[in-house]
C-alpha cells in the first residue's frame, strides 16, 4: 500500500493528525494509540508507505474506535434516553459506529484498551468498552462538560463518571426508604387531588423524584457540615417540598387548604393593621432547624417567592453570601463558601425564557456576589403551561444557556430514581470541590394540567394520551425492585396505605383546627411605629479622627495625583468654612457608622468610584495598581465593609443585595443606580419583594436604594428616578422615599436608617443628586453633621427672618429646592417661602403642620417640581396636602406638563421650561386668601 489517503480512508487526516501530535509528545495520545505508533517509523510514513503489514488495518480500527469513544464522551446526551415519555433522542452520526467504517465485529476483534478511560476497565474487548460507555454517557443519565475550560475540572467529570464514583450500590433497606419516600410524595398529591378536588396545588407528579434529590443533597450537607441550605424555588412542587424537606406539617398545609381564610381567629382590620396581608399557599416560605439541640444542626431554608417566575434566584443567592460572611471587625468580610449552600430548582420553559437567570449566573465568579457555587436543578417536565418547548426555547436542551457560563450539565430521565439520586450526589460533590456552579436537568412530565383546575388534553392531546397510561414514579420503581426481589407487593401496598392514613390523621386534625400552621414571627413585625428616635449626635471630634484617617494612606502608596489632590481637599472641609460636599458626607456617614459597629454594603455600577466621580471609596496606586480601601482601615471600626462595581445588571444584582439585606439584618447593604432611571429594570425586585415583602411575608429588610435623580437638561433618560413610582407603591410603613437636598441631610439620613436597622427595619428609596453633589448650597459643615439630626421637613431660614411677609409657601423636594434658592430673583421674592420636603414617605404630615404655622400670612401653597404633572412626587403630595391646607389656603401646582417621556431631549426647550418653572414659583402670588 503506498497511497496512505486511499489505505485509511476518510481517517487518514485524522491518523496523521494524531501521529503528529504522538511524535511531538507521545504521551498526547492514549496508551493504545502509543502502542501501535510505537511501531512505525517516520520514514516509512514520509514515503507514503503502510508502517507493517497488519498495523495499518488494526491502525484505521483503532483510530475510528477511539473517535466513536471519544464521540460517546462528548456527544452522548445526544442519545441519551431522557424522556420518560419515550420521545426519541435527537441522536447524532457521530454516536453511531457505522459512520467510522467499522462494524460492532471489528469493535469485538479490538482490544478494550482502544476505548481508553474507565469504560475499558473489565471489559472484554473495545465492543463490551464501547456498551460501557453508552450505557454510562447514553443512558437514563446523561452529561455534558466539554463547556468546562478547566482541564482539571473535565478530568474530575470524567473520572466521577467513568468510575460511577456517585452511584451507590445501596442496600435493600435503602431501596425501601427511597420507595417509601417517592410513595410518601405521591400519596401527598394523590391525597390533596382527591380532597380538595380542583384547588391549585402545582403538582410535582412526573417529577416526584425531585423529593428524594433534596433529601439526598440535605444528607450530603450535614456529611459535608454545611450550616445552611438555602433554597429558591417557584410554584412546581412547593406544597410537596415544605411537606416534605421543610417538615411543615401536614395538618398545616391541609388547613390552608379548607380554610382558604388568612390567621384564624384574627380580625382582618387588625391583621392589615399589622401590615401584613399574606400570600396564597404555594409563594410562601419556611425554616426548618434539622437535627435541633443535637450537635450537629443544619438549616434549611425555603425562600418565599412571588408569582414572577426566576426573580427569586438572585435573592437566594445574596442570602446565602449573607449567610457565608462574618462582618463583625473591621476589615472586608469573612466569607465561609461550605456554610451556605445555595439550591436553585428552575421550570423548564421558565430557565431559558426569563432574562434574570442569564443574569444571575453571570454572578458566579465574581467576587462582589460569588458564593461557591450553586446546585441548579431544572423540574423539566416538556411544558410550559400550555407551551411546548419547540415554542419556548431555541436550543435542543432547557438547560443550555448554562453552558456559556461553562457550567456542567447532568441530564437525566425522571423515571430513574436511582439515576437522579446519583445525578444530584456527583453535582454536590462538583460545587464541593471546585466552588462553581452545576446543573441537573430532572427530565419528566406533568401528570395533570398546569394546575388542577386545567384540562391539558386541549393543547397537548397525544402528550396527555401517553401520561394517562404511562405509570406514575412509584409504579415504576416499586416494580423494578420486586422484580429485584427487593420488597413483595404487600409491603409496596403497606407503604401506600400508611402514607394514606398519616394524610387522613392528618386532615382530622385539620379539620378540628388543631394546628393551624403559623410560623413563628421571628421578624418581629408589629404595628405601626411613629420615628420620634434619632440616633445619637457623633461628637465632633470623632469625625475630625475619622476624616483625618480616610485621608491617610500607606506609606509608599500613591494614588492619581489629581485625585489625591482633590481628596486632600476634605482635610480643609471640617473648618469653620465648611464646604464638606455630597461624598465627603457619605463617608462620613458610613466611617461612623463602622465605628458604631455596623457593617456596610454597597454595590452598583462603577460604584467604587462613583459614576459622578465623588465617592472614590477605592483608590488605585498609580504603578502597582493596588487597591486601599481607606473604611477598611480605620482603628475604630467595628464592622465590616464591601464596595463592589457590580455587572452591568439591575435586576440580579438588586435582587441579590435585597436578600443580603433580607438575610444580613445588621448590615446596611445599598444599592445604587448608575442613574435611577435603570432601577426599572429591575420592577419585579421592587413591586415584588422590596415594597411589599413585608406585607406578603413579614420578610424585613433595610435595604437602600441610591437613585440619581434630577432635571439637569440630559434628556429623558437621566433625569427622572421615576419618584412617582416609588410613592404610589408606599403603604402600610413599607419603605421610606426621600430626596434630600444637602449633604448634611443625606449624612443624617444614613445614620437614621443604620439606627433602625434592628429596631425599626424598612427598605429606603433614596433619590440621590447629580448637580447638587458640588452644589456649595449642598455642602454641610461639621456643626451640622455633628449637632443636627435629619430633618423630614426644611424650613426655609432667610424667609423665617420675615415670615409676616409670606404670603407663598413653595413646597419642593430635592434638587429644585437649591434651583429656587439660589436664583437671582429669589432676592425679590421676599413674599415666598421655600420648604424642602426631604422624607416624602411616611408622610411628614406634623412637620408639615409646624412649619406652615410659621407663616401667619400665607394664602397660597404651592408644590413646585421639575418633573411633568403626571410625574413626580405630585400626584402623592396633591391629596395628603389637600387634606393638610383644607380650605385655609388656596393649593397649587407649578410642573412641565403632563408627558408621556419624562424629559425633552432639547436643550433650550429643558432651560425655558426650568426656568419658567423657576420664575413661576417664585413671583408673586395672585391668589387670595378663601374663605
Ligand atoms: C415572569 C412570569 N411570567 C409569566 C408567568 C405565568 N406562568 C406561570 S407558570 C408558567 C409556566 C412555567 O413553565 P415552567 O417554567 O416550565 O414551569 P412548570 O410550571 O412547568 O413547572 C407561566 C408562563 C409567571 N408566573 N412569571
Amino acid at each position: 500500500m503506498n497511497d496512505l489517503e486511499a489505505f485509511y480512508g476518510p481517517n487518514a487526516g485524522y491518523v496523521l493528525e494524531l501521529y503528529d501530535r504522538y511524535r511531538q509528545n507521545p504521551a498526547s495520545v492514549d496508551s493504545a494509540t502509543r502502542a501501535i505508533f510505537d511501531t512505525w517509523s517516520p520514514d516509512s510514513l514520509a514515503a507514503g508507505g503502510a508502517v507493517t503489514e497488519t498495523a495499518p488495518y488494526a491502525v484505521s480500527k483503532i483510530v475510528a474506535a477511539s473517535a466513536l469513544a471519544h464521540a460517546i464522551r462528548s456527544r452522548g446526551h445526544l442519545g441519551a434516553h431522557l424522556d420518560p415519555l419515550g420521545s426519541e433522542p435527537l441522536g447524532d452520526p457521530a454516536l453511531l459506529t457505522g459512520t467510522y467504517g467499522i462494524s460492532d465485529e471489528d469493535l469485538a476483534q479490538l482490544p478494550p484498551d482502544v476505548v481508553g478511560g474507565h469504560a475499558a476497565e473489565g471489559a472484554r474487548n473495545a465492543l463490551e468498552a464501547i456498551a460501557a460507555l453508552r450505557a454510562m454517557y447514553s443512558g437514563t443519565i446523561s452529561y455534558e462538560f466539554d463547556q468546562v475550560k478547566s482541564p482539571v475540572e473535565r478530568n474530575w467529570l470524567r473520572d466521577a463518571v467513568g468510575l460511577q464514583l456517585y452511584r451507590e450500590s445501596p442496600d435493600r433497606a435503602s431501596y425501601q426508604v427511597l420507595l417509601k419516600r417517592i410513595t410518601q410524595v405521591e400519596a401527598f398529591e394523590r391525597f390533596l387531588h382527591q380532597t380538595y378536588p380542583g384547588q391549585k396545588r402545582f403538582s410535582l407528579e412526573g417529577t416526584d423524584v425531585l423529593v428524594p434529590m433534596l433529601d439526598e443533597i440535605i444528607r450530603g450537607a450535614i456529611e459535608s457540615g454545611t450550616g445552611e441550605v438555602i433554597i429558591g424555588m417557584a410554584h412546581r412542587g412547593r406544597l410537596n417540598v415544605l411537606a416534605h424537606v421543610l417538615e411543615k406539617p401536614y395538618a398545616a398545609i391541609l388547613s390552608e387548604f379548607g380554610r382558604m381564610r388568612h390567621e384564624e381567629g384574627v380580625p382582618l382590620t387588625d391583621s392589615f393593621g399589622f401590615g401584613y396581608t399574606g400570600d396564597v399557599k404555594y409563594h410562601l416560605g419556611a425554616e426548618h432547624i434539622l437535627g435541633e439541640g443535637a450537635t450537629v444542626e443544619l438549616k434549611i431554608t425555603l425562600s418565599p417567592n412571588p408569582s414572577h417566575l426566576e426573580f427569586v434566584n438572585p435573592v437566594v443567592e445574596g442570602m446565602t453570601r449573607a449567610s457565608q460572611e462574618t462582618r463583625d471587625h473591621a476589615g472586608s468580610p469573612q466569607q465561609d463558601v461550605d456554610n451556605t449552600l445555595p439550591l436553585l430548582i428552575h421550570g423548564d420553559a421558565a430557565f431559558p425564557g426569563e432574562g434574570v437567570v442569564a443574569e444571575t449566573l453571570n454572578l458566579w465568579n465574581l467576587q462582589g456576589y460569588t458564593v461557591g457555587g450553586t446546585i441548579h436543578i431544572i423540574v423539566n417536565n416538556q411544558l410550559g403551561f400550555t407551551t411546548e418547548p419547540r415554542d419556548y426555547r431555541s436550543t435542543h436542551f432547557a438547560s443550555d444557556l448554562a453552558k456559556g457560563f461553562e457550567i456542567p450539565v447532568i441530564h437525566v430521565n425522571a423515571d430513574d430514581p436511582d439515576a437522579a439520586l446519583m445525578a444530584v450526589r456527583m453535582a454536590h460533590a462538583y460545587r464541593d470541590e471546585f466552588h462553581k456552579d452545576i446543573l441537573v436537568d430532572l427530565v419528566g412530565y406533568r401528570r395533570w394540567g398546569h394546575n388542577e383546575g386545567d384540562e391539558p388534553a386541549f393543547t397537548q392531546p397525544q402528550m396527555y394520551e401517553i401520561i394517562r397510561t404511562h405509570p406514575t414514579v412509584r409504579e415504576i420503581y416499586a416494580r423494578r425492585l420486586q422484580e429485584r426481589g427487593i420488597v413483595s407487593q404487600e409491603e409496596v401496598d403497606a407503604m401506600q396505605e400508611q402514607a394514606f392514613a398519616v394524610l387522613q390523621e392528618a386532615r382530622r386534625e385539620a379539620d378540628a383546627g388543631l394546628q393551624p400552621f403559623e410560623q413563628e414571627d421571628a421578624n418581629g413585625l408589629n404595628g405601626h411605629h411613629e420615628e420620634t428616635e434619632q440616633p445619637p449626635l457623633v461628637p465632633a471630634q470623632t469625625l475630625i479622627e475619622l476624616n483625618s484617617e480616610l485621608l491617610t494612606w500607606p506609606e509608599g502608596f500613591s494614588p492619581n495625583p489629581k485625585l489625591a489632590r482633590l481628596l486632600q481637599r476634605r482635610a480643609t472641609t471640617l473648618g469653620p468654612e465648611g464646604g464638606i460636599d455630597w461624598g465627603q458626607a457619605e463617608t462620613l456617614a458610613f466611617a461612623s457608622m463602622l465605628a458604631d459597629g455596623v457593617p456596610i454594603r454597597l454595590s452598583g455600577q462603577d460604584s467604587e468610584r462613583g459614576t459622578f466621580s465623588h465617592r472614590h471609596a477605592v483608590l488605585h496606586d498609580q504603578r502597582s495598581g493596588e487597591v486601599y480601601i481607606p473604611l477598611r482601615h480605620l482603628a475604630q471600626a467595628k464592622g465590616t465593609f464591601s464596595i463592589f462595581n457590580s455587572p452591568l445588571t439591575e435586576s440580579a444584582v438588586l435582587g441579590f443585595e435585597y436578600g443580603y439585606s433580607v438575610h444580613a439584618p445588621d448590615a446596611l447593604v445599598l444599592w445604587e443606580a448608575q442613574y435611577g432611571d435603570f432601577a426599572n429594570v429591575a420592577q419585579p425586585i421592587i413591586d415584588q419583594f422590596i415594597a411589599s415583602a413585608r406585607a406578603k411575608w413579614k420578610q424585613l429588610s433595610s435595604l437602600v436604594l441610591l437613585l440619581p435623580h434630577g432635571y439637569e437638561g440630559q434628556g429623558p433618560e437621566h433625569s427622572s428616578a421615576r419618584l412617582e413610582r416609588y410613592l404610589e407603591l408606599a403603604a402600610q410603613d413599607n419603605w421610606r422615599v426621600a430626596n434630600c437636598s444637602t449633604a448634611a441631610q443625606y449624612f443624617h439620613l444614613l445614620r437614621l436608617q443604620a439606627f433602625n436597622l434592628k429596631t425599626h427595619p424598612r427598605p429606603l428609596v433614596v433619590m440621590t443628586p447629580k448637580s447638587l453633589l458640588r452644589h456649595p448650597l449642598a455642602a454641610a459643615t461639621l456643626q451640622a453633621l455633628t449637632q443636627e439630626s435629619f430633618q423630614p421637613v426644611m424650613d426655609d431660614r432667610t424667609a423665617l427672618e420675615h415670615a409676616d411677609a409670606v404670603r407663598r409657601v413653595v413646597l419642593c423636594t430635592g434638587k429644585i429646592a437649591i434651583d429656587l434658592l439660589s436664583h437671582a430673583s429669589r432676592a425679590q421674592a421676599n413674599d415666598v417661602a421655600i420648604v424642602r420636603v426631604e422624607m416624602l414617605y411616611p408622610f411628614p404630615a406634623e412637620a408639615l403642620k409646624k412649619t406652615l404655622a410659621n407663616y401667619a400670612g400665607v394664602r397660597e401653597v404651592v408644590w413646585v417640581q421639575e418633573e411633568p404633572l403626571n410625574m413626580g412626587a405630585w400626584g402623592y403630595m396633591a391629596p395628603q396636602l389637600a387634606d393638610l391646607t383644607g380650605t385655609r389656603f388656596e393649593l397649587n401646582v407649578i410642573a412641565r406638563p403632563a408627558r408621556s417621556s419624562p424629559a425633552t431631549g432639547f436643550s433650550d426647550l429643558f432651560q425655558f421650561e426650568q426656568e419658567r418653572i423657576i420664575e413661576d414659583a417664585l413671583r408673586s402670588p395672585v391668589t387670595l386668601r378663601k374663605t
